[in-house]
Protein backbone atom coordinates (compact mmCIF):
# COMPACT_ATOMS: atom_id res chain seq x y z
CA UNK A 1 0.00 0.00 0.00
CA UNK A 2 1.62 2.86 -1.09
CA UNK A 3 0.61 7.05 -1.04
CA UNK A 4 3.03 7.24 -4.36
CA UNK A 5 3.28 11.22 -5.42
CA UNK A 6 3.31 11.95 -2.01
CA UNK A 7 7.35 11.59 -1.80
CA UNK A 8 9.34 10.84 -4.92
CA UNK A 9 10.56 7.81 -2.92
CA UNK A 10 7.92 5.99 -2.81
CA UNK A 11 8.70 5.15 -6.62
CA UNK A 12 12.34 4.69 -5.45
CA UNK A 13 11.03 1.89 -3.24
CA UNK A 14 8.54 0.28 -5.90
CA UNK A 15 12.07 0.07 -8.02
CA UNK A 16 13.98 -1.91 -5.26
CA UNK A 17 10.83 -4.04 -4.85
CA UNK A 18 10.18 -5.26 -8.01
CA UNK A 19 14.35 -6.28 -8.25
CA UNK A 20 13.15 -8.52 -5.90
CA UNK A 21 10.05 -9.82 -7.22
CA UNK A 22 10.91 -13.22 -7.46
CA UNK A 23 11.62 -13.49 -4.00
CA UNK A 24 8.76 -11.92 -2.67
CA UNK A 25 5.63 -13.23 -4.16
CA UNK A 26 3.42 -9.61 -4.65
CA UNK A 27 0.07 -9.90 -4.40
CA UNK A 28 -1.33 -6.67 -4.80
CA UNK A 29 -0.12 -3.28 -5.28
CA UNK A 30 -2.85 -0.78 -3.42
CA UNK A 31 -2.57 3.39 -4.75
CA UNK A 32 -3.24 4.88 -0.96
CA UNK A 33 -3.36 8.50 0.56
CA UNK A 34 -1.95 9.52 3.59
CA UNK A 35 -1.13 12.30 5.79
CA UNK A 36 1.03 14.26 3.03
CA UNK A 37 -1.69 13.89 -0.09
CA UNK A 38 -5.19 13.52 1.55
CA UNK A 39 -7.19 13.43 -1.38
CA UNK A 40 -5.56 11.79 -4.15
CA UNK A 41 -4.25 8.19 -5.37
CA UNK A 42 -2.11 7.50 -8.14
CA UNK A 43 -2.44 4.16 -9.31
CA UNK A 44 -1.08 5.22 -12.45
CA UNK A 45 2.33 5.87 -11.26
CA UNK A 46 3.08 2.46 -10.05
CA UNK A 47 1.48 0.94 -13.70
CA UNK A 48 4.59 3.20 -15.22
CA UNK A 49 6.98 1.39 -13.13
CA UNK A 50 5.89 -1.46 -14.07
CA UNK A 51 6.09 -0.35 -17.82
CA UNK A 52 9.94 -0.31 -16.97
CA UNK A 53 10.11 -2.99 -15.06
CA UNK A 54 8.73 -5.01 -18.36
CA UNK A 55 11.35 -3.56 -20.51
CA UNK A 56 13.83 -5.20 -18.39
CA UNK A 57 12.52 -8.22 -17.14
CA UNK A 58 13.67 -10.32 -19.65
CA UNK A 59 17.65 -9.51 -18.27
CA UNK A 60 16.60 -9.66 -15.32
CA UNK A 61 15.62 -13.76 -15.87
CA UNK A 62 18.99 -14.66 -17.36
CA UNK A 63 20.22 -13.59 -13.57
CA UNK A 64 17.64 -15.62 -11.61
CA UNK A 65 14.79 -17.46 -11.89
CA UNK A 66 11.20 -16.29 -11.07
CA UNK A 67 10.73 -12.99 -12.36
CA UNK A 68 7.16 -12.23 -12.96
CA UNK A 69 5.83 -11.02 -16.22
CA UNK A 70 5.18 -6.85 -15.88
CA UNK A 71 1.18 -8.07 -16.78
CA UNK A 72 0.96 -10.34 -13.76
CA UNK A 73 2.18 -7.19 -11.77
CA UNK A 74 -0.08 -4.77 -13.97
CA UNK A 75 -2.68 -7.05 -13.18
CA UNK A 76 -2.15 -6.61 -9.61
CA UNK A 77 -2.57 -2.91 -9.20
CA UNK A 78 -5.73 -1.45 -7.01
CA UNK A 79 -7.47 1.97 -5.75
CA UNK A 80 -7.16 2.21 -2.25
CA UNK A 81 -9.69 4.17 -0.20
CA UNK A 82 -10.01 7.50 -2.10
CA UNK A 83 -9.88 9.86 0.87
CA UNK A 84 -8.04 10.59 4.06
CA UNK A 85 -8.61 8.45 6.99
CA UNK A 86 -11.32 6.59 9.07
CA UNK A 87 -13.39 8.77 7.75
CA UNK A 88 -13.72 6.92 4.38
CA UNK A 89 -13.71 3.31 6.40
CA UNK A 90 -17.61 2.00 7.32
CA UNK A 91 -20.04 0.06 5.94
CA UNK A 92 -20.26 0.19 1.81
CA UNK A 93 -17.08 1.98 1.54
CA UNK A 94 -15.09 -1.02 0.17
CA UNK A 95 -12.67 -0.38 -2.83
CA UNK A 96 -10.94 -2.51 -4.78
CA UNK A 97 -7.85 -2.71 -2.87
CA UNK A 98 -9.54 -3.31 0.38
CA UNK A 99 -11.48 -6.01 -1.48
CA UNK A 100 -7.90 -7.51 -2.65
CA UNK A 101 -6.64 -7.61 0.52
CA UNK A 102 -9.79 -9.63 1.79
CA UNK A 103 -9.48 -11.54 -1.11
CA UNK A 104 -5.86 -12.84 -0.30
CA UNK A 105 -6.53 -13.37 3.57
CA UNK A 106 -9.31 -15.71 2.43
CA UNK A 107 -7.40 -17.76 -0.35
CA UNK A 108 -6.67 -20.77 1.39
CA UNK A 109 -2.72 -20.11 1.38
CA UNK A 110 -0.73 -21.46 4.36
CA UNK A 111 1.37 -18.73 4.04
CA UNK A 112 1.93 -15.42 5.66
CA UNK A 113 0.41 -12.53 4.52
CA UNK A 114 2.49 -9.62 4.33
CA UNK A 115 0.85 -5.87 4.35
CA UNK A 116 3.69 -3.27 3.92
CA UNK A 117 2.26 0.06 4.27
CA UNK A 118 4.14 2.94 2.97
CA UNK A 119 1.23 5.85 3.49
CA UNK A 120 -1.57 5.53 5.50
CA UNK A 121 -3.59 2.19 6.46
CA UNK A 122 -6.96 3.12 5.86
CA UNK A 123 -7.48 0.96 3.53
CA UNK A 124 -6.38 -1.97 5.82
CA UNK A 125 -9.05 -0.64 7.97
CA UNK A 126 -11.31 -1.16 5.78
CA UNK A 127 -10.35 -4.83 4.57
CA UNK A 128 -10.58 -5.67 8.29
CA UNK A 129 -13.82 -3.64 8.93
CA UNK A 130 -15.24 -5.73 6.21
CA UNK A 131 -14.24 -8.95 7.13
CA UNK A 132 -15.28 -8.16 10.78
CA UNK A 133 -18.99 -7.54 9.03
CA UNK A 134 -19.41 -10.68 7.27
CA UNK A 135 -17.45 -13.32 9.43
CA UNK A 136 -17.91 -14.36 12.67
CA UNK A 137 -15.22 -13.24 15.12
CA UNK A 138 -13.63 -16.64 15.37
CA UNK A 139 -13.49 -16.61 11.58
CA UNK A 140 -11.93 -13.49 11.80
CA UNK A 141 -9.54 -14.42 14.09
CA UNK A 142 -8.42 -17.38 12.17
CA UNK A 143 -8.05 -15.39 8.80
CA UNK A 144 -6.04 -12.43 11.00
CA UNK A 145 -3.71 -15.09 12.12
CA UNK A 146 -1.85 -15.26 9.26
CA UNK A 147 -2.02 -11.51 8.40
CA UNK A 148 1.56 -9.74 9.64
CA UNK A 149 1.61 -5.74 9.47
CA UNK A 150 4.72 -3.12 9.22
CA UNK A 151 3.59 0.77 8.66
CA UNK A 152 6.06 3.35 8.44
CA UNK A 153 5.13 4.68 11.54
CA UNK A 154 1.08 6.19 11.30
CA UNK A 155 0.53 8.31 8.38
CA UNK A 156 -3.58 8.28 8.79
CA UNK A 157 -5.68 7.95 11.86
CA UNK A 158 -6.17 4.21 11.18
CA UNK A 159 -3.21 2.73 12.34
CA UNK A 160 -4.74 3.31 16.03
CA UNK A 161 -8.00 1.67 15.56
CA UNK A 162 -6.80 -1.34 13.57
CA UNK A 163 -4.40 -1.71 16.67
CA UNK A 164 -7.03 -1.34 19.34
CA UNK A 165 -10.02 -3.03 17.19
CA UNK A 166 -7.65 -6.41 16.42
CA UNK A 167 -5.39 -6.03 18.96
CA UNK A 168 -4.42 -9.80 18.13
CA UNK A 169 -2.37 -8.53 14.91
CA UNK A 170 1.06 -8.86 14.43
CA UNK A 171 1.90 -5.44 13.78
CA UNK A 172 5.12 -3.75 13.42
CA UNK A 173 5.03 0.17 13.45
CA UNK A 174 7.41 2.96 15.72
CA UNK A 175 4.78 5.24 17.23
CA UNK A 176 5.43 8.51 17.27
CA UNK A 177 6.87 11.03 15.33
CA UNK A 178 9.17 10.39 12.39
CA UNK A 179 12.09 10.92 14.61
CA UNK A 180 10.85 7.96 16.76
CA UNK A 181 11.01 5.65 13.46
CA UNK A 182 13.52 2.64 12.74
CA UNK A 183 12.55 3.13 9.30
CA UNK A 184 15.06 6.32 9.62
CA UNK A 185 17.61 3.94 9.63
CA UNK A 186 18.17 3.28 6.13
CA UNK A 187 18.77 7.16 5.02
CA UNK A 188 19.38 9.52 7.84
CA UNK A 189 22.62 11.11 8.24
CA UNK A 190 24.38 9.34 11.18
CA UNK A 191 27.62 9.50 12.61
CA UNK A 192 28.76 5.71 12.41
CA UNK A 193 26.32 4.50 9.51
CA UNK A 194 27.60 4.53 5.78
CA UNK A 195 26.22 7.38 4.09
CA UNK A 196 28.08 7.53 0.86
CA UNK A 197 25.42 4.47 -0.08
CA UNK A 198 22.85 7.14 0.27
CA UNK A 199 24.24 9.71 -1.35
CA UNK A 200 22.81 11.14 -4.47
CA UNK A 201 26.43 10.57 -5.85
CA UNK A 202 26.25 6.67 -5.11
CA UNK A 203 22.70 6.71 -6.67
CA UNK A 204 23.89 8.49 -9.79
CA UNK A 205 26.24 5.88 -10.49
CA UNK A 206 25.16 2.84 -8.94
CA UNK A 207 21.20 3.06 -10.46
CA UNK A 208 19.85 5.57 -11.95
CA UNK A 209 22.72 6.80 -14.70
CA UNK A 210 23.45 3.87 -17.94
CA UNK A 211 21.58 1.16 -16.11
CA UNK A 212 18.93 1.04 -18.42
CA UNK A 213 15.07 1.94 -18.12
CA UNK A 214 14.59 0.93 -15.03
CA UNK A 215 17.69 2.65 -13.35
CA UNK A 216 16.51 5.63 -15.68
CA UNK A 217 13.17 6.06 -13.58
CA UNK A 218 14.54 6.20 -10.17
CA UNK A 219 13.81 9.49 -8.89
CA UNK A 220 16.64 11.59 -6.94
CA UNK A 221 16.22 11.89 -3.48
CA UNK A 222 13.76 14.60 -2.25
CA UNK A 223 13.36 14.17 1.51
CA UNK A 224 15.13 11.23 1.80
CA UNK A 225 15.64 7.88 0.02
CA UNK A 226 13.10 5.12 0.41
CA UNK A 227 11.85 5.90 3.71
CA UNK A 228 9.63 2.89 2.64
CA UNK A 229 11.41 0.36 2.11
CA UNK A 230 12.00 -0.79 5.54
CA UNK A 231 8.30 -2.21 5.76
CA UNK A 232 9.79 -5.07 2.97
CA UNK A 233 13.42 -5.01 3.96
CA UNK A 234 13.11 -7.84 5.86
CA UNK A 235 11.76 -10.11 3.84
CA UNK A 236 14.66 -10.37 1.38
CA UNK A 237 15.82 -14.36 2.13
CA UNK A 238 19.13 -13.63 2.49
CA UNK A 239 20.08 -16.13 5.67
CA UNK A 240 20.40 -13.10 8.11
CA UNK A 241 16.22 -12.51 9.04
CA UNK A 242 13.45 -14.54 10.12
CA UNK A 243 10.30 -12.72 8.88
CA UNK A 244 8.51 -14.57 11.72
CA UNK A 245 11.03 -13.02 14.37
CA UNK A 246 11.17 -9.26 13.92
CA UNK A 247 13.36 -9.22 17.39
CA UNK A 248 15.72 -11.31 15.72
CA UNK A 249 16.96 -8.67 13.26
CA UNK A 250 17.57 -7.94 9.53
CA UNK A 251 18.06 -5.78 6.57
CA UNK A 252 14.73 -3.84 7.89
CA UNK A 253 16.22 -3.21 11.10
CA UNK A 254 15.11 -4.90 14.43
CA UNK A 255 12.08 -4.93 17.02
CA UNK A 256 10.54 -5.83 19.91
CA UNK A 257 6.94 -7.28 21.56
CA UNK A 258 6.19 -4.27 23.33
CA UNK A 259 2.76 -5.11 25.88
CA UNK A 260 1.16 -2.86 28.11
CA UNK A 261 2.66 -5.14 31.00
CA UNK A 262 6.20 -5.69 29.57
CA UNK A 263 8.77 -2.97 30.59
CA UNK A 264 11.37 -2.92 27.14
CA UNK A 265 14.43 -4.49 27.82
CA UNK A 266 15.94 -0.97 26.74
CA UNK A 267 13.88 2.12 27.74
CA UNK A 268 16.23 4.51 26.14
CA UNK A 269 15.68 3.24 23.05
CA UNK A 270 12.14 2.92 23.00
CA UNK A 271 10.47 4.99 20.29
CA UNK A 272 13.88 7.15 20.45
CA UNK A 273 12.57 8.38 23.91
CA UNK A 274 8.91 9.57 22.16
CA UNK A 275 6.23 8.45 24.76
CA UNK A 276 4.13 5.70 23.34
CA UNK A 277 0.50 7.16 23.19
CA UNK A 278 -2.20 4.86 24.68
CA UNK A 279 -1.74 1.85 23.15
CA UNK A 280 -3.32 -0.85 24.47
CA UNK A 281 -2.05 -3.97 23.11
CA UNK A 282 1.02 -5.51 22.00
CA UNK A 283 3.28 -4.57 18.96
CA UNK A 284 6.83 -4.84 17.64
CA UNK A 285 8.29 -1.80 18.19
CA UNK A 286 11.77 -0.23 17.88
CA UNK A 287 14.81 -1.77 19.89
CA UNK A 288 18.36 -1.01 20.46
CA UNK A 289 21.88 -2.26 19.40
CA UNK A 290 25.17 -1.67 20.13
CA UNK A 291 27.09 -1.68 17.09
CA UNK A 292 30.83 -1.18 16.39
CA UNK A 293 31.33 -0.69 12.60
CA UNK A 294 34.08 -2.55 11.12
CA UNK A 295 37.33 -0.97 9.47
CA UNK A 296 40.33 -2.33 7.62
CA UNK A 297 43.08 -3.43 9.71
CA UNK A 298 46.71 -3.12 8.80
CA UNK A 299 46.97 -6.68 8.18
CA UNK A 300 45.28 -6.07 4.29
CA UNK A 301 41.73 -5.92 3.85
CA UNK A 302 40.69 -7.83 6.87
CA UNK A 303 38.01 -6.28 8.19
CA UNK A 304 38.18 -6.31 12.29
CA UNK A 305 35.86 -3.98 14.85
CA UNK A 306 36.63 -0.60 15.05
CA UNK A 307 37.34 1.40 18.57
CA UNK A 308 33.84 3.00 18.22
CA UNK A 309 30.56 1.76 19.49
CA UNK A 310 26.70 3.09 18.94
CA UNK A 311 23.81 2.71 20.73
CA UNK A 312 20.74 3.44 18.36
CA UNK A 313 17.50 2.20 17.75
CA UNK A 314 17.86 3.28 14.28
CA UNK A 315 21.32 1.23 14.45
CA UNK A 316 19.60 -2.05 14.33
CA UNK A 317 18.70 -1.14 10.65
CA UNK A 318 21.66 1.10 9.22
CA UNK A 319 24.48 -1.64 10.69
CA UNK A 320 23.15 -3.50 7.70
CA UNK A 321 23.33 -0.57 5.21
CA UNK A 322 26.39 -0.91 2.62
CA UNK A 323 25.11 -4.49 2.50
CA UNK A 324 21.71 -3.91 1.00
CA UNK A 325 22.97 -1.25 -1.05
CA UNK A 326 25.19 -3.42 -2.73
CA UNK A 327 22.64 -5.94 -3.35
CA UNK A 328 20.15 -3.50 -4.64
CA UNK A 329 22.99 -2.32 -7.12
CA UNK A 330 24.25 -5.66 -8.36
CA UNK A 331 20.15 -6.42 -9.00
CA UNK A 332 20.04 -3.06 -11.18
CA UNK A 333 23.12 -4.34 -12.90
CA UNK A 334 21.26 -7.20 -13.72
CA UNK A 335 18.29 -5.74 -15.57
CA UNK A 336 20.95 -4.66 -18.29
CA UNK A 337 24.23 -7.00 -17.70
CA UNK A 338 24.98 -10.31 -19.23
CA UNK A 339 25.53 -12.80 -16.29
CA UNK A 340 29.01 -13.07 -16.73
CA UNK A 341 29.27 -9.63 -16.47
CA UNK A 342 27.57 -8.90 -13.47
CA UNK A 343 27.55 -10.17 -9.72
CA UNK A 344 25.62 -12.49 -7.88
CA UNK A 345 25.59 -13.39 -4.16
CA UNK A 346 27.68 -16.09 -2.57
CA UNK A 347 26.07 -19.64 -1.50
CA UNK A 348 26.64 -20.03 2.53
CA UNK A 349 26.83 -23.64 3.50
CA UNK A 350 27.41 -25.00 7.22
CA UNK A 351 29.63 -27.08 7.74
CA UNK A 352 28.56 -27.00 11.75
CA UNK A 353 24.76 -27.35 12.78
CA UNK A 354 22.31 -24.39 12.94
CA UNK A 355 21.39 -25.13 16.33
CA UNK A 356 23.38 -26.52 18.87
CA UNK A 357 23.39 -27.23 22.57
CA UNK A 358 26.76 -26.27 24.49
CA UNK A 359 27.68 -26.39 28.05
CA UNK A 360 28.75 -23.57 29.89
CA UNK A 361 32.55 -23.61 30.08
CA UNK A 362 32.42 -25.55 26.39
CA UNK A 363 34.69 -24.88 23.30
CA UNK A 364 32.66 -24.97 20.63
CA UNK A 365 33.33 -24.57 16.37
CA UNK A 366 30.90 -22.90 13.76
CA UNK A 367 32.14 -23.18 10.05
CA UNK A 368 31.24 -22.68 7.01
CA UNK A 369 33.37 -23.96 5.29
CA UNK A 370 31.93 -25.82 1.80
CA UNK A 371 30.36 -22.26 0.87
CA UNK A 372 30.43 -20.97 -2.56
CA UNK A 373 30.11 -18.04 -5.15
CA UNK A 374 28.06 -18.05 -8.33
CA UNK A 375 30.94 -16.63 -10.05
CA UNK A 376 33.58 -18.01 -8.84
CA UNK A 377 34.30 -15.13 -6.54
CA UNK A 378 36.71 -15.45 -3.48
CA UNK A 379 35.11 -15.26 -0.26
CA UNK A 380 35.59 -13.13 3.19
CA UNK A 381 33.82 -14.39 6.15
CA UNK A 382 32.91 -12.59 9.42
CA UNK A 383 31.53 -14.65 12.47
CA UNK A 384 30.03 -12.62 15.08
CA UNK A 385 27.93 -13.22 18.28
CA UNK A 386 24.61 -10.71 18.23
CA UNK A 387 24.14 -10.25 21.78
CA UNK A 388 21.00 -8.21 21.60
CA UNK A 389 18.95 -11.36 20.48
CA UNK A 390 18.48 -14.31 22.18
CA UNK A 391 18.65 -14.71 26.51
CA UNK A 392 22.79 -14.09 26.66
CA UNK A 393 23.48 -10.62 26.45
CA UNK A 394 26.99 -10.20 27.23
CA UNK A 395 29.54 -10.46 24.34
CA UNK A 396 30.95 -13.34 23.12
CA UNK A 397 34.17 -12.39 21.26
CA UNK A 398 36.25 -15.49 19.64
CA UNK A 399 39.88 -16.28 20.40
CA UNK A 400 40.79 -16.46 17.11
CA UNK A 401 41.06 -13.94 13.86
CA UNK A 402 36.85 -13.27 12.42
CA UNK A 403 38.33 -13.50 8.79
CA UNK A 404 38.05 -17.56 8.35
CA UNK A 405 35.41 -19.74 7.57
CA UNK A 406 35.92 -21.72 11.15
CA UNK A 407 36.16 -20.72 14.28
CA UNK A 408 35.49 -21.24 18.12
CA UNK A 409 34.38 -19.80 20.96
CA UNK A 410 33.61 -20.16 24.43
CA UNK A 411 30.44 -20.43 26.38
CA UNK A 412 29.89 -18.86 29.33
CA UNK A 413 28.54 -20.35 32.32
CA UNK A 414 25.33 -19.65 32.43
CA UNK A 415 22.88 -20.46 35.94
CA UNK A 416 19.73 -21.16 33.36
CA UNK A 417 19.95 -22.28 29.80
CA UNK A 418 20.12 -19.55 27.51
CA UNK A 419 20.45 -18.95 23.67
CA UNK A 420 23.07 -16.86 22.04
CA UNK A 421 22.97 -15.87 18.53
CA UNK A 422 25.47 -16.02 16.22
CA UNK A 423 25.76 -14.10 12.53
CA UNK A 424 28.06 -15.15 10.07
CA UNK A 425 28.80 -12.68 7.01
CA UNK A 426 29.94 -14.28 3.84
CA UNK A 427 30.54 -11.47 1.47
CA UNK A 428 32.22 -11.89 -2.14
CA UNK A 429 35.00 -9.89 -4.03
CA UNK A 430 33.10 -9.23 -6.85
CA UNK A 431 31.88 -5.71 -7.67
CA UNK A 432 29.93 -4.60 -6.15
CA UNK A 433 30.96 -6.99 -3.03
CA UNK A 434 27.57 -8.92 -2.13
CA UNK A 435 26.84 -10.54 1.01
CA UNK A 436 24.83 -13.72 2.92
CA UNK A 437 24.78 -14.58 5.85
CA UNK A 438 23.95 -17.61 8.48
CA UNK A 439 22.47 -17.44 11.50
CA UNK A 440 23.43 -20.32 14.11
CA UNK A 441 20.99 -20.48 17.98
CA UNK A 442 23.52 -22.05 20.68
CA UNK A 443 21.57 -23.03 23.91
CA UNK A 444 24.20 -23.14 26.54
CA UNK A 445 22.83 -25.36 29.37
CA UNK A 446 24.48 -24.82 33.09
CA1 LIG B 1 5.14 6.78 1.25
CA1 LIG C 1 29.69 -13.30 -6.68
Amino acid sequence: MSDIEADPDDTQSFIRLFLYANQIDIEGLVATTSIHMKNAIHPDSIRRIIDAYGKVQPNLALHEPGYPAAARLASLVRDGQPGYGMALVGSGRYTAGSRLIVEALERNDPRPLWVSVWGGANTLAQALHSLKESRSPEEVERLLARLRVYTISDQDDSGAWIRKTFPNLFYIVSPGGYGAGTWTGIHARIDGADNDVISNDWLHDHIQQGHGPLGAVYPDVAYGMEGDTPAYLSLIPNGLSNPERPDWGGWGGRYELYTPSRQMTDPSGFTGGVPIEAETRAIWTNATDNVTPLIHNDVGRAMVPGDRSYKDFRATLWRWRADFQNDFAARMDWSTKAYKDANHPPVVKLASPARMTVRGGQRFVLSAAGSTDPDGDNLSYYWFHYPEVGGWSSAITSGISPNIHTVDFTAPKVEAPKDAHFILAVTDKGSPPLTRYARVIVTIEP
